[in-house]
Order: structure tokens, then sequence, then C-alpha cells
């Protein structure tokens, strides 16, 4: 039998950016994010008679690996499987398909290698060894991922605190460059860590934002979520441009995106930004005011296309199919699964021909 999960992207309001370890992908300082309900990463497993694994993939190959390590090594099940994973916006551009795609993984396999009786931190688990900011994507609404203090990560666990209906946002994502970016947000962050000489005040002011930003929740304060949410992503792009060699992930479409959520605000239109690892810019709403940005930001100079989405409490889930709206090759689930990679743009080979894991 085929199983069929997806999960949503998620975009952090106070960024997570920097590990306290690396082996089990722990975050240094907590982290509040908003879990999105159309940008999925769609995942297909069917079990097989026998090894290896066959995969069909988008993202980081070594990521999937990890997670599907976990969950065998907790379920005691060695099952070989065929696994499809496909993301339905584009990877590796700073829209968290990496946070979609682990989170969709991780709850896929537990219900192909458990019943979907394991708890759900521990699928949490897998998910973060596979992608930190996957865990947020398990939880609906407004979801806070505490960094704990526990050396191997026992209190490093996301809750929901809000609703998506405490403060109904939509999100509208200006895409600038959906290319694969030059340099991945884990190599990223170590480079912070080692180089950028504000790498500690951006983790200092961490608690201080987050208070910010659940106060604002708690009052319903549109502007004040928006305003700590804009300076915190500032704080950690500049993180970034005092690295050495300095990281700036912003393009022309980038500058010119914020220029005009500045403006549309300076003219009365309630409305604020954030920016990931990567050029594009996500700009957040009310949903009555999404035809007036859709417009202006349609027309801001270097946004090459709009991709539209909304804070909501669809978290990781099991589908009974898979969707129609991806293309057929992805997966059959009379077929045996690809074991090279699909033919589509941002796509990883994996695993190589005649290399099985
Ligand atoms: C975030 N980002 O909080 C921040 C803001 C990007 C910018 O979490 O090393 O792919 O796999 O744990 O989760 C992206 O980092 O990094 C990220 P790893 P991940 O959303």
């Amino acid at each position: 039998m085929t199983l069929y999960a997806s999960a949503p992207s998620n975009i952090a309001l106070v960024k997570y950016w920097g590990k306290r370890n690396t082996q089990h992908n722990l975050p240094l300082t907590s982290s509040f994010s908003v879990t999105l309900e159309t940008m999925r990463t769609w995942v297909a497993i069917s079990p097989l008679s026998d090894g290896p694994d066959r995969w069909a993939l988008y993202g980081n190959p070594k990521k999937a690996l990890r997670v599907l390590a976990e969950a065998r090594a907790f379920t005691h099940n060695s099952q070989p499987l065929a696994i499809s994973i496909h993301n339905d916006f584009p990877s590796g551009a700073g829209l968290a398909s990496s946070a979609s795609s682990m989170a969709a993984l991780a709850f896929a396999l537990d219900l192909a290698l458990n019943d979907g009786n394991t708890p759900r931190t521990e699928v949490a688990r897998w998910a973060r060894l596979g992608s930190g900011s996957a865990v947020r994507s398990l939880y609906p609404g407004f979801v806070l991922w505490e960094a704990g203090l526990d050396p191997e990560g026992r209190d490093c666990i996301a809750q929901s605190r809000f609703p998506a209906s405490q403060l109904p946002l939509d999100l509208i994502a200006c895409v600038v460059d959906d290319r694969t970016k030059p340099i991945g947000s884990t190599q990223a962050m170590e480079r912070c860590r080692d180089t950028s000489p504000s790498y500690a005040a951006f983790h200092t002011r961490n608690a201080d934002d987050l208070r910010r930003a659940l106060h604002a929740l708690q009052t319903q304060n549109l502007e004040a979520l928006g305003q700590v949410s804009e300076e915190n992503c500032l704080a950690m792009h500049a993180v970034m441009h005092q690295a050495q060699p300095p990281i700036d992930y912003f393009q022309d479409g980038t500058h010119a995106a914020i220029a005009t959520v500045r403006a549309l605000r300076q003219q009365g239109l309630p409305c604020f930004f954030t920016i990931d690892a990567g050029p594009n810019v996500k700009v957040l709403c009310p949903p009555a005011h999404t035809p007036a940005l859709r417009e202006a930001l349609e027309h801001t100079t270097g946004v090459t296309r709009l991709l539209f989405d909304r804070v909501s409490d669809s978290a990781a889930r099991r589908e009974l199919a898979w969707p129609a709206h991806l293309p057929a090759h992805a997966h059959s689930p009379t077929t045996p699964l690809h074991t090279h990679a699909i033919p589509l743009p941002n796509t990883t080979s994996f695993p190589p021909t005649g290399a099985a894991r």
C-alpha cells in the first residue's frame, strides 16, 4: 500500500540563524514562525519486497537519508522503501523547501514504519536532524520552536502558540530569483558563526524579539508584529553582510520589493516583509489588503512572479492520494519509483547512477 503525506512551508518571523550543537542540529536560540498552507511538499512511500531503497526527490539527499536513518533506528523497522518527495514550489531559493520536505518525510515515515504511532516530539526530532526549521512545519498556526538547553535536545521542542485565526494573514512571496541559492543555510550559518562580528549580538537580541512577537500576537497588533519581524530579518541579514567573505542574498528585486512594502505602508496599507536565506521577499498582510498589494508588487521591477499563500492551521498531514496538480511522472503507485532525477528544474539527482546508498 502506498502512503501519502504532505507538509507546508513555514516562514520565521524571529529567525533561527545558528546552532548550539551541530551533531544534533540544535539551534542556538528559539525561533517563531508562521505555518503556511498551499506551498507544500508531498511524499509518497511504498514498501518494496527487497532493497535497496529507491528515491525520487528534490532537495538535499543527505538530509533525507539522515531522517530515514533516525526513523529506522527508533522504530526498529528496516522495511525497504520507495520514497518520492516532490515540492510544489521552487526548491532551495529561500522559500523554506527543506523545512517542508523534511517535515513531510518524517511525518510519512512515521506512517510507513510505525503506523503513525510515534510521539510528535520524536517525529519532530527526525525532521530536525534533516533540517532544523522543519520542526516548525509539523505544527499549525503561529509556532514557537524553543532552543532548550539539554545537550541532546530533549527540551528542544516546538509548539503552536496561537491558531492562524489569532491574526489572519495572507502571504505573498515575491519571487526575484528561483534558482538554487549560491550558498546553503547550513554553510552560511557556520560562516557567520566563525567570522561575523554581529553574530553574538543577533542572538542576544533574540529573547527580546521573541517577547515582542508573542506580545504582538497576544494583543493582535499587526503593526508591532511587522516591526519586530522586519527588524529581526534585517539584523540576520546584517550578520551575513558582515561575514568574511560577505554573504549577500539580496538582489535588485529584493531591494525594490522592500521599497514597495515601505511605500505602501506609508500610504496606510498594513503590511510587512521578511526575507530568508535567498533573494525572495515574503510580504504579510491582512487578507482584505492582498489585492492592493498584489497590484503593487507585480509591477515592482525585479519581481518575476508572485506566489500566494496564507498563515494556516494545516500543518503536516496524511493525504489520501497524490495531488493531481503535480506531474504524474513524479509518482505512480503502480510502477517502481524513479532511481534517477526527475527531469524538472532544481532537481537533485539521487542516487547517482549505479551508486545505491
Ligand atoms: C529560519 N532559516 O528561521 C531561518 C531564517 C533561513 C533563514 O532555518 O542547517 O535549512 O538544515 O538546520 O533549517 C534555514 O535553515 O538549516 C532556516 P539546517 P535550515 O527559517
